[in-house]
């Protein structure tokens, strides 16, 4: 009896730093509202889903910068996801800016919740790999400040729910393998990962007509090369004249795309995950036990930067 998930990817358009708390809220009650319409059990947001991509300011003021985190999730005006949610039978993925006080100091992390059809908190992931910059960089046309906003989560975990093993990730994760292996050695079946990634990339402008290619490229191949679903969702469209790419789209274990958004705007992506199609690659060309060389493989987590043999000129970092 095959195991299927109605998953919706619940692409948001921009969010601009004007819109309030109160309209963002009600533009993902709709996607869960007209998902639940469409016959879906999980809806997945994308990365920061409840204000614009605030590290593309460097911004000195505690109190302005910490207007844009959650302290607490459920909060007062996130509650009523949570509440609809379990009306409406419909779990979601959430990406939120997370600030927690631990042993009376504050921590900040760019952080993703799993939400079950009943409303509770399944699990909660805290983006590992933070790109861009730590200090103001005044070159650039605009700001990415994750390495100054947040600290780095330290793990990727998977979780028993929907049917399934499921996985979650953040924007950047989707651009690193180690990502998908870490979850893929753990059975993962479905990776949900929400993103909010710039056209153009300053230190990179080269790459800038390729990144959709590169969206795509990096979440087709972390599906294949680990029999798992990939949901990748996008914010996208122009945020305060920064634009950003869409793409969101739905990736079956074969690497193939079975659904996708077609314009830069609120948008649902919808299709019906059979989550043993994830068999058909883990049991044969993916089969980790039978063909993984893992002593070959030691330089991945000893090693973290390139380091040629020493006759080789490369160019300086
Ligand atoms: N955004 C971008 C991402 O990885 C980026 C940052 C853009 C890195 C382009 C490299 C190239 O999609 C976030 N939020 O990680």
């Amino acid at each position: 009896m095959s195991r299927f998930i109605n998953v919706a990817a619940a692409q948001l358009g921009p969010i601009q730093r004007s819109d309030t708390r109160s309209e963002i809220i009600e533009r993902l009650l709709a996607h869960l509202r007209q998902a639940h319409a469409m016959g879906c059990q999980l809806v997945v947001f994308p990365e920061l889903a409840l204000t614009t991509f605030f590290p593309r300011w460097y911004m000195e003021d505690p109190e302005e910068v910490d207007a844009f985190y959650e302290k607490e999730m459920p909060g007062p005006t996130t509650r009523v996801l949570f509440d609809t949610a379990a009306k409406l039978g419909i779990g979601f993925y959430l990406g939120y800016a997370e600030l927690t006080v631990e042993n009376g100091r504050a921590h900040r992390y760019n952080t993703s919740i799993l939400v079950g059809q009943d409303g509770k908190i399944i699990g909660k992931y805290r983006k590992v790999h933070l790109p861009g910059h730590a200090e103001h960089e005044p070159w650039r046309a605009f700001q990415h400040l994750e390495k100054h906003y947040f600290e780095p989560g330290q793990s990727f975990d998977v979780w028993r729910a929907f049917g399934g093993v499921m996985g979650m990730a953040l924007c950047n994760d989707r651009r690193w393998s180690e990502t998908y292996r870490v979850m893929g050695l753990q059975g993962v079946e479905m990776i949900m990962l929400g993103y909010n990634t710039p056209v153009h990339n300053p230190p990179a402008p080269e790459h800038d007509d390729l990144s959709m290619f590169h969206n795509q490229l990096v979440m087709q191949a972390g599906a294949y090369q680990n029999g798992t679903w990939v949901v990748g969702v996008a914010k996208a469209g122009e945020e305060e004249g920064c634009e950003m790419i869409g793409g969101t789209c739905i990736i079956a274990p074969s690497g193939e795309i079975v659904a996708a958004c077609s314009t830069k705007g609120d948008e649902l992506a919808i299709a019906r995950c059979d989550l043993d199609l994830c068999h058909s690659y883990k049991s044969t060309t993916f089969n980790f036990e039978r063909h993984r060389r893992p002593e070959a493989y030691g330089l991945i987590t000893s090693r973290r930067g390139a380091i040629a043999p020493a006759d080789v000129e490369m160019s300086p970092a």
